[in-house]
């Protein structure tokens, strides 16, 4: 089979009108940096890139030193190329502007440097989030509230899970696409076109030791999957949680199945945990390209409004049968009051 390599995916996208040159090129720029971010994850020990930077987030998470080396890679690299207004990532509380010296261009990126750090030192699979947007006509110096467009808005979201291999999961609204990193040509080769998530599962992953603090719709659905064959929902459920949430997405992508970072007591406050502009929202626009669906337990997470650049939200996403079972049953306590 001739294999077919990301550039010129992007140059046949480009062809056939789902694509314009800027968009392309940046998603180019943004695969370059992964695979830089690749390169140091894969050192590990000998990198000298494990542990903590000694530094916090914006959100007062501790970040480890892979964090802030992605961080920078991904800012550097998207500096210069002139498809960027203006940056914003989960390690900086402000948008990163682009430097006068450099020309501008009309988006805007969101990312997620390394999502699942706790899971770095560990070497267990760790991953890369990002969202394109569009620059508002007329904008030259974006600011945070230029990026508060609902998920719906997004040109294009993707992926890189840092695993046994380093594979990049792209949409640009024309179906989800799989490229697998050749790692001695150096280039990311398509492994699968239009993935479909299957609609029913037997699988989930959730932090189950948050179970004592869900919410009551929450704690119904669960205990129903863990009551299996003997319960209302007459089958077995299996379990997977790598907390990593690409990697935990990656497996949805791949085999069907259905994730959960549902509201729970310690975080209500906050909202949720995942952050809806570099993690929920891209996972969303990904996971419903392929099939699946993607709520907060209550709405579609690409049709909020946000309210903040750092905004967390409940995140309930996979094959669809399930999500809307889970929905359905916040949206009916909600309505019983
Ligand atoms: P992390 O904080 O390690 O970056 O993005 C948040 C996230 O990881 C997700 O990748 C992951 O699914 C989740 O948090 C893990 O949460 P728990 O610590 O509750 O397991």
């Amino acid at each position: 089979m001739k294999s077919i390599s990301l550039i010129q995916f992007l140059i046949e996208e480009r062809r056939a009108g789902h694509v314009n040159a800027e968009l392309s090129l940046l998603i180019e720029v943004v695969a370059r940096a992964c695979k830089r971010i690749a390169v140091a994850t894969n050192k590990g020990a000998l990198g000298g890139v494990l542990g903590d930077a000694g530094t916090g987030n914006i959100q007062g998470e501790a970040q480890k030193k892979l964090d802030v080396i992605s961080n920078e890679i991904l800012l550097e690299a998207n500096a210069w190329g002139g498809q960027l207004a203006a940056c914003a990532s989960e390690e900086m509380e402000d948008p990163q502007p682009i430097p006068d010296m450099y020309p501008k261009g009309h988006h805007l990126l969101l990312f997620d440097p390394l999502d699942g750090s706790s899971n770095i030192d560990v070497n267990i699979s760790v991953g890369t989030i990002f969202s394109i947007l569009r620059c508002p006509d007329g904008v030259t110096e974006p600011k945070a509230e230029h990026f508060l467009q609902p998920g719906t808005t997004q040109l294009a979201a993707g992926y890189v899970v840092y695993g046994p291999a380093t594979v990049l999961v792209l949409t640009f609204g024309h179906g989800t696409h799989e490229f697998t990193l050749d790692r001695e040509v150096g280039s990311f080769i398509l492994s699968r076109r239009d993935i479909r998530i299957p609609e029913e599962t037997a699988e989930f992953a959730i932090n189950m030791s948050n179970q004592r603090h869900w919410e009551t719709p929450m704690q119904r659905y669960i205990g129903e999957l863990l009551a299996g064959v003997d319960g209302p929902r007459g089958k077995d459920f299996n379990m997977r949680w790598v907390a990593s949430m690409v990697a935990d997405v990656h497996r949805i992508i791949t085999r069907g199945g259905v994730f959960f970072y549902p509201l729970d007591a310690k975080i209500k406050a906050k909202g949720g945990k995942l952050r809806l502009m570099y993690e929920a929202n891209p996972m969303a626009f990904i996971i419903e390209q392929a099939g699946g669906a993607a709520t907060t337990g209550r709405e579609r997470i690409m049709g909020l409004q946000p309210t903040g650049l750092h905004q967390r939200v409940p995140v309930f996403l996979g094959s669809r049968k399930e999500v809307e079972v889970a929905t359905h049953y916040h949206v009916e306590a909600d309505r019983a009051g």
